[in-house]
């Protein structure tokens, strides 16, 4: 199987990218953030807790999102691989995901990271903010603050990828073709170890 973590800030494009993946690579996209606006869009419990952190750039808690995932692992069990989008976001989301690949005997393949300066991350998302409907995109002091967040309590993901010998990163600046097409790269590279 093949199990690629995309990683990066908010606006770095790995929404964008994974969609493309997909295609590609025939994989099955998990990407939390959509899953949990889709529970806000039903209205669900669940649904209206997470809003009220994500418009505020906060991160969800780890319980709910590592619950998310394990559903959507267990719902495809014939999948040929996947593409985390958004997740893990916390060591102990990243131990979880662990934890839930080993009980299926799979792991993941690398984590690859999209690296964009952080002026043009807030440029992306306040310019998606005009017709996205998304509240976390239309301020740009909670633009900031999903930037701080993922700073304060993300980015240390990078070590525990690394520490693993799977942590790739990759130039995110330049057209959504160009991304695609340094991540092909890197995810062939991957495939051949
Ligand atoms: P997400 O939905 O994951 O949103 P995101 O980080 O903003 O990135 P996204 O994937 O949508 O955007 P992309 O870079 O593709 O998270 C939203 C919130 O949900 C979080 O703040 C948190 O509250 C909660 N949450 C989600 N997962 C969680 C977890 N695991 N734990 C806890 N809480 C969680 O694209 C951005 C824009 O850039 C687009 O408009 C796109 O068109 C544009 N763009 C992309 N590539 C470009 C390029 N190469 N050039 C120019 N523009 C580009």
């Amino acid at each position: 199987m093949l199990n690629i973590v995309l990683f990066g800030p908010p606006g770095a494009g790995k929404g964008t990218q994974s969609k493309k993946l997909v295609n590609e690579y025939n994989l099955v996209h998990l990407s939390t953030g959509d899953l949990l606006r889709s529970e806000i869009k039903e209205g669900t419990e669940l649904g209206l807790r997470a809003k009220v952190l994500m418009d505020e750039g906060r991160l969800v808690p780890d319980e709910v999102v590592i619950g998310m995932i394990r559903n959507k692992l267990n719902a495809n069990p014939n999948a040929e691989g996947f593409i985390f989008d958004g997740f893990p976001r916390t060591e102990k989301q990243a131990e979880a995901l662990d934890n839930l690949l080993t009980e299926v005997n799979e792991s993941i393949t690398r984590m690859i990271a999209l690296e964009v300066e952080d002026a043009e991350l807030v440029e992306r998302l306040l310019e998606r903010g005009k017709d996205s409907g998304r509240a976390d995109d239309q301020d740009e002091n909670v633009v900031k603050n999903r930037l701080k967040v993922y700073q304060d309590e993300t980015a240390i993901l990078k070590n525990y990828y690394q520490s693993q010998s799977k942590f790739t990163s990759i130039n995110g600046f330049g057209s959504i073709d160009e991304v695609f097409e340094r991540l092909s790269n890197s995810i062939r590279a991957a495939k051949e170890v």
